[in-house]
């Protein structure tokens, strides 16, 4: 892999952190800067340079990436869907206002970017079954609506100012190692630490909801194949439907049952998180990501589940 010199935005998030851990095995400590608004959990990023940075404040990520020499910007920091209603304005300002910032800062100084989208970003309209990579996106949660906004920016700084921007619409991750924060998929992580700590869950999603997921190491191998991929061959850019699986909450208990067989699934629904999780696609098309940048996750339901439960301490 060729020397990159990366800042991460949210990198002590769910994804951020160990993002910046697989990062330092692939491009060395030296050459990341993790930075977020908080320094919780910062001891979690080990030996990588960390500073405090608030997103939106341009100016501020300008002296960074001029100071520590930065050529791609990983920018990951955004409230998600279910906390993204609570305060959805705070919402628009910190994921539109963090993203343009960044992209102004990059095109100033040349760095690549690569910035998430999600599943978040279709809505009722969407076909929900195979969702193709070019269909209907009218979500409706502040977060699906700064996810789309940010998709067609993205596209937009890329073609009006050749800035090479990269991204892809995540379905819900799910680790171990820090724990996510707001989502509506969150259950299908919590779910792993009630099995072993109690033998049962109560699902705040219900019975038969299908959504998309994907294991943390597929989905930390995803943001390197594609900033390392061949720029010519990227036709859809900002925006890759990517997927490992798509499971519905008595999919993962069936999964959980394998190892822990008197771990008991209840329901105790959520009606907010229900809605946007209802909002959303069952199973995405990711053919363009496989055909134009080689994407093939290696988790599954159940290798996961083994890895998860074979790895959480309580
Ligand atoms: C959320 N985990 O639930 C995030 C993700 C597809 C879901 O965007 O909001």
């Amino acid at each position: 892999m060729g020397k990159r010199r990366i800042l991460i935005t949210g990198s002590l998030g769910q994804i951020g952190t160990e993002l910046a851990l697989y990062f330092k095995k692939i491009y060395g400590a030296s050459n990341i800067l993790a930075t977020d608004i908080s320094d919780k959990n910062v001891d979690a990023l080990e030996d990588i340079k960390y500073e405090p940075l608030d997103v939106t404040d341009g100016k501020r990520i300008h002296e960074l990436v001029t100071n520590y020499k930065i050529d791609t910007i990983v920018n990951l920091a955004a409230i998600l869907s279910a906390t993204g209603e609570k305060i959805p304005q705070k919402t628009w300002e910190i994921n539109m206002g963090g993203l343009v910032n960044v992209l102004d800062v990059a095109l100033q100084e040349k760095c690549t970017v690569f910035t998430p989208s999600s599943i978040a970003a279709f809505g009722e309209s969407t076909p929900k079954d195979n969702t193709p990579q070019v269909t209907i996106q009218r979500p409706n949660t502040m977060y699906g609506v700064t996810k789309v906004a940010g998709e067609n920016l993205c596209d937009y700084y890329n073609l009006r100012f050749g800035l090479d921007t990269r991204g892809v619409r995540y379905p819900g991750i799910i680790s171990y190692k820090t724990l996510p924060g707001g989502g509506t998929t969150d259950y299908a992580v919590h779910i792993y630490f009630e099995a072993l700590r109690n033998k049962k869950y109560k699902s705040f999603i219900a019975e038969g909801t299908k959504m998309d997921m994907m294991y943390m190491p597929d989905a930390l191998k995803a943001v390197v194949d594609l900033i390392e991929a061949d720029p010519s061959k990227l036709k859809n850019r900002n925006a890759f439907n990517i997927t490992a699986m798509s499971f519905a909450p008595e999919d993962l208990e069936v999964a959980i049952k394998k190892h822990i067989p008197e771990f008991v699934l209840e329901y105790e629904v959520d009606p907010e998180r229900q809605a946007i999780a209802d909002s959303w696609p069952n199973s995405l098309d990711d053919s363009a990501a496989r055909e134009e940048w080689g994407w093939s996750p290696d988790y599954d339901i159940d290798a996961m589940t083994e890895d998860m439960l074979k790895n959480i301490k309580i």
